[in-house]
């Protein structure tokens, strides 16, 4: 026979290892895996956490008291409370950190108008697209700058990691790129005329010249990178409760009103709109 002679305090450790391991939060490092009370694999079980932009308006920003507003914030609180989490912490990040802070498990989501691309795959996984539309170059009225062509040997701001980026590395050889790490130190660098353009999200742009009376000098379609929510890999249950949320909110209007407070006068997007206001099946130009 075996005798069993532990001391009580050892008892109780024993105890409370064995629940923590089947309730599989034994020890840190297993703290964001999924288990009953956190079938999603959240960093804190019940908060989702998210990595995002505080000048991305009308995206993601923050307003007069510092709260994170725009389109894909309420859209994302949406989604997440479709899934059945309402705490839901938004943290302004550069954009040039944003996915690789998801990748490590710092936050549980990027939220700020994410293009969804191969490259970006090899990093994080995304839901499902929510937006798609345009890149912008935005510069001052008196710059000259009528065009792409216009851009030859002009400074031409960009935010390090978008695709604006690597779109104009690609594409405007020519152009003298100079890196930002968000649009606002770019939109002041060409107000003050240390670059004579800046290029970024379309919608984003727009409330830049509506705010500083600049001009736009091109829109470049980006409908084959439309925007997702990037998670770490490996979150099956998250990502799942996030497109189900996401496909819920198109297809009962929420994402269309929320398209319609956020973007208005933009031409209606037909893929994201519930299906019985979908005409014919939609193609991607038709997106903007
Ligand atoms: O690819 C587009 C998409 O079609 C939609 O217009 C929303 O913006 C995009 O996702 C591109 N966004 C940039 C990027 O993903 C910049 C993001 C940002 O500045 N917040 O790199």
């Amino acid at each position: 026979m075996i005798t069993l002679n532990f001391r009580p305090a050892a008892l109780v450790a024993a105890a409370v290892a064995a629940l923590l391991a089947l309730s599989g939060c034994a020890g840190s490092s297993t703290a964001s895996s999924t288990s009953a009370n956190n079938p999603y694999g959240l960093i804190e079980p019940g908060t989702i956490r998210v990595a995002s932009l505080g000048d991305s308006k009308p995206y993601t920003f923050t307003d007069s008291s510092g709260n994170f507003t725009g389109f894909d914030v309420e859209l994302f609180k949406d989604v997440a409370h479709r899934a059945g989490v309402d705490k839901v912490v938004f943290t302004g990040q550069d954009f040039s950190g944003l996915l690789a802070a998801v990748s490590n498990g710092q936050f549980d989501v990027g939220v700020a108008a994410i293009g969804i691309t191969d490259k970006r795959k090899q990093t994080v996984d995304f839901s499902n697209g929510y937006l798609a539309g345009y890149l912008t170059v935005i510069t001052t009225k008196t710059s000259g700058i009528k065009d792409v062509g216009g851009l030859n040997g002009k400074r031409l701001g960009v935010v390090q990691g978008t695709l604006q980026e690597a779109y104009a590395v690609k594409n405007f050889p020519s152009a003298q790129l100079v890196r930002f790490p968000d649009n606002n130190t770019a939109i002041s660098a060409v107000n003050s005329g240390a670059v004579d353009a800046h290029f970024l999200d379309y919608e984003a742009a727009k409330a830049y010249k509506d705010q500083f009376g600049l001009v736009s000098a091109a829109d470049i379609p980006s409908f084959d990178a439309p925007a997702g929510f990037a998670i770490a890999k490996n979150k099956p249950a998250f990502k799942d409760a996030l497109n189900k949320g996401l496909a819920a909110a198109m297809e009962d209007g929420t994402w269309k009103k929320l398209y319609q407070k956020w973007f208005p006068g933009s031409p209606m997007p037909e893929q994201y709109l519930p299906k019985a206001e979908q005409t014919s099946s939609p193609s991607p130009t038709a997106s903007k």
